[in-house]
C-alpha cells in the first residue's frame, strides 16, 4: 500500500534498524521502545489488522508466530518474552499494517 509507513520501510523507503527479513516478513525495532528489546515483527504483505486475516493467511502467520522464539533467542532474552498484537483504534493499534510487538529484557512495564 502506498501511503502505509511500514510498507515503504520494508521497500527501504524509510530507514529502520532491520534485523531479519525472509521472503515473507520483516523484523526491525521500534522507533519508541518500551523495553530493552522491543521489535515489530511484520508481513512483508500489506494487511492492516489482525482481524483482516482470513485462511488464506495460514501459512504467513504460522510463520510469523513459530520466528518469535527464534528472535527472542537471538536478543539474548533467555528468561522469557512478551508479545503484544494492538488491534483497531479500540485496541491502540496506530500503525494500520498488521505488527507483532516482542518486547523483553530490562524496563520491561508491569502488564497485570
Ligand atoms: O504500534 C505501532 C508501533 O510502531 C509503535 O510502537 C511505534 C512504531 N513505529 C512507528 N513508526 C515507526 C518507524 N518509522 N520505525 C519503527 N517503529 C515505528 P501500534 O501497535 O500500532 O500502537
Amino acid at each position: 500500500m502506498t501511503d502505509c509507513i511500514f510498507c515503504k520501510i520494508i521497500a527501504g523507503e524509510i530507514p529502520s534498524a532491520k534485523v531479519f527479513e525472509d521472503d515473507l516478513i520483516f523484523v526491525f525495532n521500534d522507533i519508541n521502545p518500551k523495553a530493552a528489546v522491543h521489535l515489530l515483527v511484520i508481513p512483508k504483505q500489506h494487511i492492516a489488522r489482525l482481524d483482516h486475516l482470513d485462511q488464506s493467511h495460514q501459512e504467513l502467520i504460522a510463520h510469523m508466530f513459530l520466528k518469535l522464539p527464534e528472535l527472542a533467542q537471538s536478543q539474548s532474552l533467555k528468561t522469557g518474552f512478551r508479545t503484544i498484537i494492538n488491534t483497531g483504534p479500540g485496541g491502540g493499534q496506530e500503525v494500520d499494517h498488521l505488527h507483532i510487538h516482542l518486547l523483553g529484557g530490562k524496563n520491561l512495564p508491569g502488564f497485570h
